[in-house]
């Protein structure tokens, strides 16, 4: 149209073109590409040839993102809390209560540096706690990993560390029985798009919805992948206790097993394998260890003497055993992949008390069928096009210009490449390093509340396996405790466990100061005594890969059908007086005397051009040219070998994949697994190691067993609340980042339900358990147990079984309907419901999709305290 400029830019859900008019933006469209852009992949299969497509695919939150950044719930000004005054009263009881001024930037940030460099003197720098969510948006160099740590670290704070949430059952027990530890667990994912269309007759998803999940960042990207597999006739089948959106585009077959009960299914399915002799002996013979003793207690040999037949499956999870005995005869007869989690890994299962177990099911069932051969492996049409690997661009979790090799990947690839000898700082000096003092963020209320807490193992770890082993406790020895609390976002009452814990928290007079840096008032926002508004990414200078974060997910940018880098442009100026999370930085550094060592002299668009000519985009487009273009897509390399996931390991040669482990130092002569054995291990030799040093863990037993989920229908909870309740990741927003905020998300009627003029989010129920409860489609209810309330929207219908509700978690918005932290709450956050129990006793995993709750007709007036 006359007048716009079409700009580039980036998301969480795919690159994007801008349109700009008079400084406003007036829309966002995926990418096309033109005829300069060069052509992607080509894959030969079943006679069929399949190519990449010439455009770019985007989720429903970046379609509506326009929204989100011209909603009147951005923060536009720095804010004080009326009642709080650093001089003199602080009222930390009126926090989450009181309302807010509007104060200069020169006012907020004099505030933010007395008290920083008075808590220093009192107590040193491991006083201020801060920490950042998982998902930010999109931008290597804006990223939390990158401005976030490089400022930080020259403060000196204590992190509260993430738990790796994604991975849980992966991390905590599958790293036990593989390895895979710079994968948090999860297996590789290389070239199995082209394995999968030559071989593949039926693929099992076990909890798993990449119509939804789009494994992670990858918008719509892998749809065409099954509309291929479909077109090939492969059987697409599904394990969930929720009828999902993928079960509902390409199901044949819906497996509906109650919550927590998924492992009684993973061993019925290799009873019946090993009893009708339908598993690869040969292979289990040389590529796994301690086989033989777990298969005797799967066929009721071991010590609980428990045949774990079909029959027996069904009293645990509700599936007919001749339902499940056909699975595994059906599994067994075709070349079946199993699409374990969303991303070939993950999967809202292995965030349950039952994460730990089901991923070694998912583990052993996908070895037993002969790991890594043509036709047989992990993965969930999410990963693996035949891309180039070779080219460098790294993702955002390999540091950007912070250089963090402790909380970053910067260490494996990109450090030394961005900052090359030149730089005057690059990996600054940390309190929160893994000697130093950290926290985990599962437990910040209790650190702050009960001043004290110890735990075992470092959340995200991708060293050795034995890392996760090790004990910690707050306060670390010698280091002051917390006094000051810099939140950046404030999503964790609708993300974490429990979390009436949060809101109760902010109110503790131990809590000195809280700052929160905030683009949206939502959520946590609210409780903090000064508010900096930060900006979006559409309002600043960045440079990002599509679906790239790398890292943790090494090589991750093949979940696109093609490599686009995108510059990502301030297409409009901040707005109100919010700035980019790297200016208010700089602001503050001024103030603390560091501005020369933060900034190295240089704006984000200099760090972005580093960052540029850091990578191997040179060799393709000079600076110059990408600055102008906005995007690059990377060539293809039809040169390079394809090489299938693991088949160097079916096949018993040096690993020859693209992947960054293992490293040598945990290999024998570079073959094999990292674990001890170098095989898959079903007795696993690090938790008989830790076993034999007297660490014995009921839920995380050194063999695989099947250990009834501490909190499901098996459990004395049950009694009073009966409906297991799951929890996954949301449809239409990215974790928080979508919802509320008068967020186009919420005009749709799958995502809230306006009644009475509130949005309110939904909870899904069986019409029998609606039925019995006097519940109709539509109403108000309140959903409970002992930790708290939620006034939720009630959607009636047959997409779970009696017995199970169905809520996404990460709801945005926080809205006590009374005292914050004692009410029930209308905003939506379920996770005020779940639990904050650790997954095990050494496991210090979190178990949000295990909550046992009830659910009844809400009067509309009610606020349900307690204390
Ligand atoms: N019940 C249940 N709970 C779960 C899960 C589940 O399966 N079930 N899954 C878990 C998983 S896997 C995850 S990853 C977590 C996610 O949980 P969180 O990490 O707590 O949630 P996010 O929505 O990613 O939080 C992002 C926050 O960062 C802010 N933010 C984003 N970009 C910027 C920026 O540029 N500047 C500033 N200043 N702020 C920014 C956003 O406004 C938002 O407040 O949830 C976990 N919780
Ligand atoms: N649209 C959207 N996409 C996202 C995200 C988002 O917030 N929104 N978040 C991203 C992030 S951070 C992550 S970690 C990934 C997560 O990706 P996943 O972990 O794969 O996704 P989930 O939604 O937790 O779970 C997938 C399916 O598992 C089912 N499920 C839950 N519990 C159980 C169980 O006990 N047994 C069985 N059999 N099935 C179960 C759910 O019903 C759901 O259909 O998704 C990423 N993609
Ligand atoms: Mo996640």
């Amino acid at each position: 149209m006359e007048g716009e400029i079409r700009m580039t830019n980036s998301s969480t859900g795919g690159p994007v073109f801008v349109y700009v008019k008079d400084g406003k933006i007036v829309r966002m469209t995926p990418m096309d590409f033109d005829e300069t852009d060069p052509e992607g992949w080509t894959i030969h299969a079943r006679g069929k040839e399949f190519k990449a497509p010439r455009k770019t695919t985007i989720a429903p939150f970046t379609a509506g993102f326009k929204s989100m950044i011209y909603t009147d719930r951005r923060n536009l000004y720095p804010m004080k809390r009326v009642d709080f005054d650093p001089n003199g009263e602080r009222h930390p009881e009126n926090r989450g209560i009181s309302g807010y001024e509007r104060i200069s930037w020169d006012e907020a940030t004099d505030i933010v540096v007395n008290e920083i460099n008075r808590i220093k003197r009192e107590s040193g720098p491991a006083s201020i706690m801060s920490t950042p969510s998982s998902h930010h948006l999109w931008g290597n160099v804006g990223y939390r990993h990158s401005t976030y740590f490089r400022f930080m670290n020259l403060m000196g704070f204590t992190y509260a560390d993430h738990n790796p949430d994604s991975w849980e059952g992966w991390h905590w027990g599958g790293m036990h029985m593989w390895g895979f530890s710079w994968r948090l667990g999860c297996p590789e994912q290389y070239d199995l798009l082209e394995d999968g269309l030559k071989y593949a007759e039926m693929i099992v998803f076990w909890s798993s919805d990449p119509e939804v999940n789009s494994g992670i960042y990858a918008a719509y990207e892998s749809h065409i992948r099954r509309r291929w597999l479909l077109d090939l006739g492969v059987d697409m089948v599904f394990v969930d206790p929720f009828f999902n959106h993928s079960a509902n585009m390409w199901g044949i077959k819906w497996w509906s097993p109650k919550v927590g009960t998924d492992h009684a299914l993973s061993f019925a399915i290799a009873n019946v394998w090993i009893k009708e002799d339908l598993y690869d002996k040969e292979y289990v013979k040389t590529h796994a260890y301690g086989f033989e003793e777990w298969a005797d207690y799967v066929i009721g040999k071991g010590d609980d003497g428990v045949d774990k037949t079909p029959e027996w499956a069904e009293k645990e999870s509700g599936v007919p055993a001749v339902e499940i005995r056909a699975l595994a005869r059906q599994w067994a007869k075709k070349n079946t992949y199993l699409a374990a989690g969303g991303m070939g890994g993950w999967g809202g299962a292995c965030r349950a008390t039952h994460g730990i177990e089901w991923t070694r099911g998912m583990i052993a069932l996908a070895t037993m069928q002969g790991l890594g051969k043509p036709g047989s492996n992990i993965w969930s049409t999410t990963q693996g096009v035949p891309t180039d690997y070779e080219f460098f661009f790294p993702g955002y979790a390999e540091g950007g210009i912070s250089g963090d090799c402790d909380n970053s990947a910067a260490g494996f690839k990109f450090a030394w490449r961005m900052f090359d000898g030149k730089t005057t700082f690059p990996a600054p000096v940390k309190v929160n390093n893994a000697q130093g003092q950290h926290i985990p963020r599962l437990k910040i209320p209790e650190c702050i509340m009960d001043k004290k807490f110890e735990w075992y193992g470092k959340g995200f770890c991708g060293g050795a396996i034995e890392y996760q082993l090790q004990p910690y406790h707050y306060p670390a020895n010698g280091y002051g405790r917390i006094k000051m609390y810099w939140k950046y976002g404030g999503p964790h009452i609708g993300t974490m466990t429990a979390t009436n814990r949060y809101a109760k928290m902010y109110t503790d007079p131990g809590l000195e100061f809280v700052v929160s840096q905030s683009i949206w008032n939502e959520g946590e926002v609210q409780f903090a005594d000064v508010i900096l508004p930060a900006c979006t990414n559409f309002e600043r200078w960045d440079i990002s890969e599509f679906a790239n974060c790398s890292g943790y997910i090494p090589d991750n940018f093949q979940m696109a059908n093609n490599r686009v880098i995108s510059l990502q442009c301030k297409c409009i100026e901040p707005l109100g007086e919010s700035k980019s999370d790297y200016e208010i930085y700089a602001m503050l550094s001024k103030k603390l005397g560091i501005y020369d060592i933060f900034t190295e002299g240089k704006d984000e668009l200099d760090w972005v051009k580093q960052y540029y000519n850091a990578t191997d985009c040179p060799k393709v487009m000079p600076w110059e040219e990408f600055f102008k273009k906005g995007y690059m897509v990377v060539p293809d390399n039809p040169d390079r070998k394809r090489t299938p996931a693991l088949r160097w390991f079916a096949e018993d040669r040096v690993r020859d994949t693209p992947d960054w482990g293992p490293a040598p130092n945990q290999t024998v002569g570079l073959k094999g697994l990292q674990t001890t054995t170098g095989k898959i291990e079903f007795i696993s030799t690090s938790l008989s190691r830790f076993e034999e040093q007297g660490y014995i863990d009921e839920y995380r037993p050194a063999m695989h067993k099947y250990v009834p989920a501490w909190e499901s229908w098996h459990a004395e909870v049950a009694k009073k609340y009966p409906l297991g309740m799951l929890s996954p990741h949301p449809r239409f927003s990215m974790h928080t980042m979508g919802d509320g905020k008068d967020s186009f998300m919420n005009d749709i009627k799958d995502h809230r339900v306006e009644v009475d003029g509130w949005k309110y989010w939904i909870i899904r129920m069986n019409s029998v358990d609606a039925e019995a409860r006097g519940i109709k489609d539509g109403d108000l209810v309140r959903a409970f147990n002992d930790r708290g309330s939620v006034i939720l929207c009630a959607q009636v219908g047959e997409r779970v079984q009696p017995g199970t509700v169905h809520s996404y978690e990460s709801c945005a918005e926080y809205a006590p309907l009374g005292k914050p932290g004692c009410s029930a709450d209308r905003g939506g956050c379920v996770n005020i419901l779940t639990p904050d129990r650790y997954m095990s006793k050494y496991a210090c995993g979190m178990a949000p999709n295990s909550a046992q709750i009830e659910v009844e007709k809400w009067d509309g007036e009610s606020i349900y305290e307690i204390y």
